[in-house]
């Protein structure tokens, strides 16, 4: 294909737009990068198309049975970049503290000279792509600007479902002349020359190396959580990896919510989750499935915008069942990322509960020895507008006030199934000490418990320690802050059966928490929070297991005496620059965990 757009390298002699200094990078990094041609982005439909068509015939792509998955497709990564890379993940900042030891560090300079050396002559060959892309509705004061220079056409047609891209962001961009560069090239996948890159200081990004989402799409992980968290602290706001929900009520009232759980631990199933026959009358209003951004407004009222325009969800485990309003909106406009294939060519995978694979997703013909058919991490990328739940008020400028807001994680023994932080303060202890078993969203080991604080280990782009008093400081005494939860909905007995049937039935839970909000309900004291007591958790029609809800709804004081030691251990490694408050609130709970 030779795309409408392009102009020969670098940069060629049209300027493409009026911001000099954007027009400036973009031929700085074409010289560098060596490519063969370039192409400004304008998000058109025609755009799209050519994209795919092209990819098509490279093989980047394949069609799926386009009677039962139209305009859907197929991408298989290669077999060594299916997740997100921690390891290969760094915050470049002047000082190596403000990084903190929650992140890899390198100094700005060594990591520029360290991956300018693999990006030069990255594109030979290749055509280099030119993203202009605004995260949050195109409208919103709330909303930042990037512009993602790539060699990779999945990044494009991706960020296209993922963002508002194209020319609109680039008119938006040209008139604020403030934007996040990032600079991202899949050069040949070799994972030993693979490296994601945070300068925060000069809002840039540089990645090498990967194709997968939060590797490649740096939009998301990179800009509106690493980078964007950095700005949101200086600013007085928050950047952070939770879904936002609406859950209008029989009567008509509607109360949203922020939950924070790490990755591949229920966010997009629960943003869009189908409320059960037993709950009649409940409507769910779906805003954001990953990130949202929390602005207090004049009131001292904290409101979220979702900075995305996609969703890149998990595929394994979707079905009519689990995720409904998932499980039909990936049936048309989508793109499938490492999926197994059935004889008739529809995408399968792991409790898809219909149909057989075949073909796997590294293209073998399915051979259970093998292991899974589709990746544990393959995911699907949809247009936000295309669920069923998707909400009126997802592009408000102004987003939606939080009544409540969820941490959460998995974790087989311990956590109940919900209870409620005492104060603002007790909350950002309860988010502070989030753990949760790791999984396939990141390369690794999975299943093991480590703390994943507010869901955030893997996406603050600073010192965790800096972030927590970032959040203390919030409570002035005169915002009007929700209040603070923690769920697990990933309980099991000994014999590793779930306590809790989840999904749907989660909106009982949810119920709980809005009770608790409007201060309808009273809750049980205990040192480590409110919980319900269990009358209160509705679970008419449910099935659950003899003792289910009292183990769900209680305590253990030993395993939380010794949660507790590791959680100070965990907060000890911050040193001096741990919040006095939280150290405090510690030393309450363990106090009180003493005395029971
Ligand atoms: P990221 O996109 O990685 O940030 O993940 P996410 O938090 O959006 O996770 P997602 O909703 O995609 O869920 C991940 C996996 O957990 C899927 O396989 C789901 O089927 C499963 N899951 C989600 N909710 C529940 C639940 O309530 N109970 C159980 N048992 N499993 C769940
Ligand atoms: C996650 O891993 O939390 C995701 C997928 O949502 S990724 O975009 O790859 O980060
Ligand atoms: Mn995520």
């Amino acid at each position: 294909m030779t795309p409408t757009n392009s102009v020969p390298a670098p940069g060629g002699q049209t300027a493409k737009t009026t911001l000099a200094a954007l027009q400036q990078w973009v031929n700085d990094s074409a010289s560098l990068c060596k490519a063969d041609s370039v192409h400004w982005c304008d998000g058109s439909e025609e755009e799209n198309q050519r994209l795919t068509e092209m990819m098509l015939e490279t093989g980047d792509l394949s069609e799926l049975n386009q009677n039962k998955y139209p305009n859907c497709y197929l991408h298989l990564s290669d077999p060594s970049d299916v997740a997100r890379v921690e390891h290969l993940t760094f915050v470049c900042c002047e000082n190596e503290d403000d990084a903190g030891p929650n992140n890899h560090w390198m100094a700005p300079t060594d990591a520029h000279q360290k991956i300018d050396a693999l990006f030069d002559g990255a594109m030979q060959g290749r055509t280099m792509y030119i993203i202009p892309y605004c995260m949050g509705p195109i409208d919103s004061p709330y909303s930042r600007l990037g512009v993602e220079i790539t060699d990779s056409p999945y990044v494009v047609i991706n960020m296209r479902l993922m963002t508002r891209m194209g020319s609109q962001a680039l008119a938006r961009i040209e008139q604020e002349k403030t934007f996040v560069k990032g600079l991202h090239s899949t050069s040949d996948l070799d994972p030993n020359k693979r490296f994601i890159m945070h300068f925060p200081e000069e809002l840039s990004i540089k990645s090498i190396g990967s194709g997968y989402g939060g590797n490649a799409l740096l939009g998301k992980k990179c800009h509106a959580l690493r980078i964007a968290s950095w700005q949101a602290r200086q600013e007085g706001w928050l950047a952070e990896h939770m879904l936002i929900v609406g859950l209008e009520s029989p009567e008509g009232d509607t109360h949203y919510v922020a939950c924070a759980f790490p990755s591949a631990c229920g966010k997009t199933n629960l943003a869009m989750l189908i409320p059960p026959a037993s709950q009649p009358g409940w409507k769910i209003w779906t805003l954001g499935d990953d990130i949202a951004w929390l602005h207090l407004d004049d009131e001292g009222v904290l409101r979220a915008i979702n900075p995305e325009a996609g969703y890149f969800g998990v595929v394994p485990g979707t079905n009519a069942k689990t995720n409904k309003n998932a499980f039909d909106m990936i049936t048309s406009d989508t793109i499938f990322t490492n999926v197994a294939l059935t004889a008739d060519n529809q995408p399968w995978w792991e409790n898809k509960a219909e149909g057989e694979p075949v073909t796997d997703w590294q293209g073998r013909e399915y051979d259970p020895a093998n292991g899974k058919a589709a990746h544990p991490n393959s995911r699907f990328t949809v247009a936000a507008r295309k669920n069923a739940s998707y909400s009126s008020l997802a592009d408000a400028p102004d987003g939606v006030p939080i009544s409540a807001i969820v941490f959460g994680g998995r974790r087989k023994e311990l956590a109940p199934l919900v209870y409620e932080a005492k104060s603002w303060r007790h909350g950002v202890l309860v988010g502070a000490g989030v753990a949760s078993e790791t999984t396939a969203a990141a390369t690794g080991s999975v299943g093991v418990v480590r703390r994943d604080p507010m869901a955030m280990k893997p996406f603050c782009g600073y010192n965790f320690a800096d972030y927590w008093n970032h959040w203390l400081s919030l409570d002035n005494g005169t915002n009007k802050l929700p209040k603070i939860f923690h769920v697990n909905w990933f309980r099991q007995d000994k014999e590793g059966n779930f306590l809790w049937p989840g999904f749907g039935e989660n909106l009982r839970v949810l119920r709980w928490i809005i009770d608790r909000c409007d201060s309808n309900v009273a809750a049980v004291e205990t040192p480590i929070g409110l919980l319900p007591n269990s009358k209160d958790i509705d679970i008419t029609d449910l099935d659950l297991l003899d003792g289910a809800i009292d183990a769900l709804t209680s305590i253990d004081v030993a395993q939380w005496q010794a949660e507790m030691a590791s959680v100070a251990e965990y907060l000890e490694s911050y040193g001096d620059r741990l919040p006095k408050a939280l150290q405090e609130e510690l030393e309450t709970v363990v106090k009180a965990l003493r005395a029971a």
